[in-house]
């Protein structure tokens, strides 16, 4: 549910930036030669050309789309280069462009407050630099403005070609403008910059948007691309959005939106002006209600957080078509793969960021047989994470089984999965102030941790230390305030208890004072998950904030075929707990989504609802003529 934040009393500039056709970007680095060249990447799968996923600017020109086929796109543009996205495991690795969205994040972040959106955006709050450059160089005093700058869309200018870079000067130079627009002015100057600093340093453009509030930035980064910014005076909010379908506002795509359409006969934002707050609230509820309020009049208090780094890790493959799985066997090997990649990447996040992962969460995509067009899903389930590649796959393995008990029906039990995915969430930093993992861990029950600090995964090994010293282990939940160690919550007998300790909003802290903490490795490797403890989730969250996976809407592909006698559920698997499982929604990091499988994509789109392109893309800037060179004639 949306949450209504009041505006903040000062004036914030608030910048988003989205990498242009970021995975074509990302292959045309590698491959200079592809630069200028209608390109396109797609997925490694190869029926009908594979599944388009990224498409270049020349490209589209020739209306190649995303939801295209590699076959399609050669149909409308022959000459179309399709790039093969990376495979490792047999599915897409995404490091490079993961690796590739870190390099853009670790420039922009240097202005600001920056918060990693998705793989290839970011919002920055750039309120005080741009108060800063206001008191000590406004635009008017500058020598010059930079060409990008001065190409900027100014929402309210008049964009009459020829004259439009002479207005937009005269715009962020006006002397008599009120404090806020001088400020979006300042902003729109220090995007310029950061944007030509990305190009030259990762040879990347992007376009942005500045506005004060991150909506209205979300909204403007994305009229006009590739390589270019849009600023949006106050004085322009009302015009926007009386013209903004409400499909294309962040949380209204879905059910929302559909009902202010329906409900309410409202198509575009600027209709809800004619709504009271009380009218919205007694049809929506008080959040929702006051947030629509809010909106309509580009209100939005939301802070751009602190964070480069994603809060998930998410991996997945599908399986369309006839592809689609049928026994467990096939389903353990992909699982397998998946964890393998998963736990390598939370590894690695521990390792360099010093972060721990707390929730496994396993999706898949299935369908039953001789079922047409049923509504049931196959549930969502999240269990405690636990590291170490055979543990995760196990715990993996444990999360199908009980969500395919809950799928299948007693007189039907022939299923296929068309998609899977595993992901780690809840992350969080070890304490700051901690100078290092192995001095965090010192002085503990000693177990195995690897010299660079990462989590060991064989008990009986305790590695020295770099100084020499053993490694061990601590009470990281009693450390980190969030639950108790690990002997409440692997205990298994007193359901309250655990209730608490798996409730990870810290309620059941206190009990834990004065008692012998529990060492990390005993949580991460000796906890007996038994199918009770693992599966029985009745203490799984149940506040308001926490959506149901269950119950959210899931489209299912029927799209299978094939010999199908193996297609029995092993019966001697222990049948879990029959409870609800929960997973908070803001627990998904935008920034992993695009890392789903299709399906999963939607299904979890359709809960966060984002916003849509507002306008196409229209015509080049300066900054994209930089790689004009490279351009086969
Ligand atoms: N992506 C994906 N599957 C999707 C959507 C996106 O794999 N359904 C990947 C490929 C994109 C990247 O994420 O390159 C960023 O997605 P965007 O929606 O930002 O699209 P692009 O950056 O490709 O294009 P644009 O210039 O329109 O932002
Ligand atoms: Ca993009
Ligand atoms: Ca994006």
């Amino acid at each position: 549910m949306p949450i209504p934040r009041p505006a903040p009393q000062a004036a914030r500039v608030i910048a988003h930036v989205d990498m242009d056709c970021f995975y074509v970007q990302v292959e045309q680095r590698k491959k200079p030669e592809l630069r200028g060249l209608p390109t396109a990447v797609v997925q490694y799968n190869a029926w009908k050309g594979g599944g388009l996923i990224a498409v270049g600017y020349e490209a589209r020109k020739f209306g190649v789309k995303r939801s295209m086929r590699g076959d399609e796109a050669k149909e409308v543009c022959p000459d179309i280069q399709l790039i093969q996205v990376p495979v490792a495991r047999g599915k897409a690795d995404l490091k490079s462009y993961r690796d590739a969205g870190s390099e853009v994040v670790s420039i922009l972040s240097a202005k600001g407050r920056c918060e990693r959106a998705s793989i290839d955006e970011v919002y920055l709050d750039l309120t005080d630099a741009a108060e800063s450059m206001l008191s000590e160089t406004p635009p008017e005093m500058l020598e010059s403005i930079e060409k990008e700058a001065l190409k900027s869309h100014v929402l309210g200018l008049t964009d009459d070609g020829k004259e439009n870079e002479e207005n937009v000067r005269r715009w962020l130079c006006q002397d008599d403008a009120d404090h806020e627009d001088k400020l979006l002015a300042c902003g729109a100057i220090i995007v310029s910059q950061l944007r030509i600093q990305v190009l030259e340093e990762t040879q990347f453009t992007c376009s942005a948007g500045i506005a004060h509030n991150k909506m209205l930035a979300k909204l403007a980064s994305a009229m006009h691309k590739p390589a270019q910014q849009t600023v949006v005076p106050t004085s322009c909010v009302k015009d926007l959005l009386a013209s903004l379908p409400v499909k294309k506002m962040k949380q209204l795509g879905g059910k929302l939106g559909s009902s202010l359409q329906s409900d309410l006969g409202v198509q575009t934002v600027g209709d809800l002006l004619q709504f009271s707050v009380e009218k919205l609230q007694e049809r929506y509820g008080t959040n929702t209600g006051s947030w629509l309020w809010n909106i309509a009049r580009g209100i939005s208090g939301e802070e751009v957080e602190s964070r480069l780094l994603p809060k998930s890790h998410g991996c997945g493959k599908t399986f369309p078509g006839p592809q689609a799985l049928k026994s467990i066997a096939s389903v353990e090997h992909w699982l397998n793969q998946l964890c393998e990649e998963l736990s390598e990447r939370i590894q690695y996040d521990l390792d360099q960021n010093k972060r721990i992962a707390h929730t496994l969460t396993l999706h898949a995509g299935a369908f039953m047989y001789n079922e047409k067009e049923s509504q049931r899903k196959f549930p969502s389930k999240s269990c405690q994470l636990r590291y170490g590649i055979a543990k995760m796959q196990e715990d993996a393995k444990k999360l199908f089984d009980s969500g395919l008990r809950d799928f299948v029906c007693p007189h039907n039990n022939r299923w296929g999965i068309t998609s899977l995915s595993v992901s780690a969430s809840k992350i969080l930093d070890i304490p700051s102030g901690t100078c290092s993992i192995s001095s965090f861990f010192q002085g503990k029950d000693c177990h195995s941790l690897s010299s660079s600090g990462s989590i060991g995964f064989n008990h009986d090994q305790s590695l020295p230390s770099p100084s020499g010293n053993k490694i061990c282990t601590t009470p990281m939940y009693d450390m980190l305030q969030l639950r108790p160690s690990c002997e409440k919550i692997c205990d298994g007998h007193d359901t309250s208890k655990q209730n608490k300790t798996l409730d990870g909003r810290g309620t059941s802290l206190k009990k834990r004072k004065g008692k012998e903490p529990g060492s990390i490795l005993r949580y991460f490797q000796g906890c007996d998950f038994s199918a009770k403890q693992v599966f029985d989730g009745s203490s799984q969250m149940n506040s308001e904030s926490y959506v149901d996976l269950d119950a959210t809407k899931h489209q299912r592909r029927h799209l299978l075929c094939g010999d199908n006698d193996n297609d029995r559920i092993h019966e001697e698997q222990t049948m879990p707990t029959r409870t609800a499982w929960h997973l908070n929604v803001e627990d998904i990091d935008p920034s992993v989504i695009d890392e789903l499988p299709l399906e999963i994509q939607r299904e979890v789109r359709g809960w966060l609802h984002p916003p849509k392109r507002v306008q196409a893309a229209k015509h080049c800037s300066q900054i994209t003529q930089y790689f004009l060179p490279a351009k086969k004639s």
